[in-house]
């Protein structure tokens, strides 16, 4: 496969490969690096991109003029190895102040402590020259339903999003939110756990037109759903801002597995919507291609640089299948047979209204439902084509 270039735009959190891998139960299996170092592998392995949170390059706490000078050093980095800051995010969930979330901590003083850390980053992503920021409520929630009043909950998530926005937009960055809904972990319920809750809550803003989502691969594949559909629907509402690629296998805790070491099938079809679209066109997704995964435990360094090449290869693999699969003339055939390309076709016809509809009897009164319910769709032989050109 390829090497990749800048043109698939590849972009990686910066915690991802400096991820140490202590978790739960256990210590530290890698050293951590210096941010820089991180960057310049990256560079070197491929991405285009970084992203990341603020205490991932500043240490939490760090006074004006040490943050000033690490932000300094990190920028000329990644300058000098051509890698582009596409986005930055607020860690608002590693401080104990945060236990009970930011945002929407029952704690006043802990929300306005949480506001002013996000608007300071927004100045600063603004200045790194970003386009999107991300905004993952991870302890937005609760583990008792009880502690959490969810409609004042919902009210002050929406004041804070829509304060954030709307200094965004007086101060004319060219920045947009994207909101990254995850349905638990490592709070016991998060708020806005999918791509559907979040498309709601985003309507209820005042400035949402400048908010949208991030939906991550694992976290609507642990609530069973099916992430390309999440995607699919974050688009056809115009708020798929980005993305946060990854894998995961099944309803369990949050994996993080490389691109495609999760369910490769529904990657497959990932991939196929971001690189060619719907079947029967609509809008697409020119943003980065970006990973949010984690090296697994058993790996040391070489294993994080392998895993960082396998996210991109896979993609690269999975993009040039799907290409042929829609090339394939048998595709495209079944496509029609399987009435895929027909649902492009709206139910009324051109100037129709719905008094032509009701009296129109070859709709209802004529229509011969029992041979209409006869129609085979062929949809496992279309599912068959996918998966001749995925493993043949
Ligand atoms: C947790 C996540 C987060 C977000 C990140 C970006 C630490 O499961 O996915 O990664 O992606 O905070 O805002
Ligand atoms: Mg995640
Ligand atoms: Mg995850
Ligand atoms: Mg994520």
């Amino acid at each position: 496969v390829r090497t990749p270039t800048a043109d698939d735009k590849f972009s990686f959190g910066l915690w991802t490969v400096g991820w140490t891998a202590r978790d739960q139960f256990g210590e530290a299996t890698r050293p951590a690096l210096d941010p820089r170092e991180y960057a310049t592998k990256l560079a070197e392995v491929g991405a285009w991109g970084i992203t990341f949170h603020d205490d991932d390059v500043v240490p939490f706490g760090s006074d004006d003029a040490t943050r000033e000078q690490i932000l300094t050093d990190f920028k000329k980095t990644t300058d000098e190895a051509g890698l582009v800051i596409e986005m930055v995010t607020t860690n608002l969930f590693s401080h104990p102040v945060f236990k009970d979330g930011g945002f929407t901590s029952n704690d006043r003083s802990v929300r306005r402590f949480a506001l002013r850390k996000v608007l300071r980053n927004v100045d600063l992503a603004a200045s790194l020259g970003a386009s999107t920021f991300v905004m993952w409520g991870g302890r937005e929630g609760s583990e008792y339903d009880g502690v959490k009043d969810v409609n004042a909950a919902l009210n002050r998530y929406r004041e804070s999003v829509d304060i954030v926005a709307a200094y965004i937009k007086e101060k004319g960055y060219g920045l947009r939110i994207a909101l990254e809904p995850k349905p638990n972990e490592p709070r016991g319920d998060i708020l806005l756990p999918t791509v559907g809750h979040a498309l709601g809550f985003i309507a209820e803003l005042e400035h949402g037109d400048i908010v949208g989502l991030n939906p991550e691969t694992g976290h609507e594949q642990m609530a069973g759903l099916n992430y390309t559909h999440g995607l699919g629907q974050a688009l056809w509402s115009g708020k798929l801002f980005h993305i946060d690629l990854n894998g995961q296998r099944s309803i369990k805790y949050d994996q993080d597995l490389v691109f495609g070491h999760g369910d490769l099938l529904s990657a497959f079809f990932t991939v196929d919507l971001l690189e060619n679209g719907f079947p029967g066109g609509g809008p697409t997704y020119d943003g980065p291609r970006h990973y949010d995964y984690k090296p697994s435990r058993t790996e040391g360094l070489e294993g994080v640089w392998d895993s960082a090449r396998a996210n991109m290869e896979t993609y690269l693999l999975l993009a040039e299948k799907a290409k042929a699969y829609r090339a394939d003339p048998a595709v495209q055939e079944a496509f029609v047979t399987s009435g895929v390309l027909e649902l492009s076709e709206s139910t009324l016809g051109e100037g129709e209204s719905v008094a032509d509809l009701l009296a129109d009897r070859t709709a209802f009164e004529d229509y011969d439902a029992d041979a209409a319910g006869e129609r085979e769709y062929a949809f496992v032989r279309l599912n068959q084509l996918a998966i001749q050109h995925l493993i043949g």
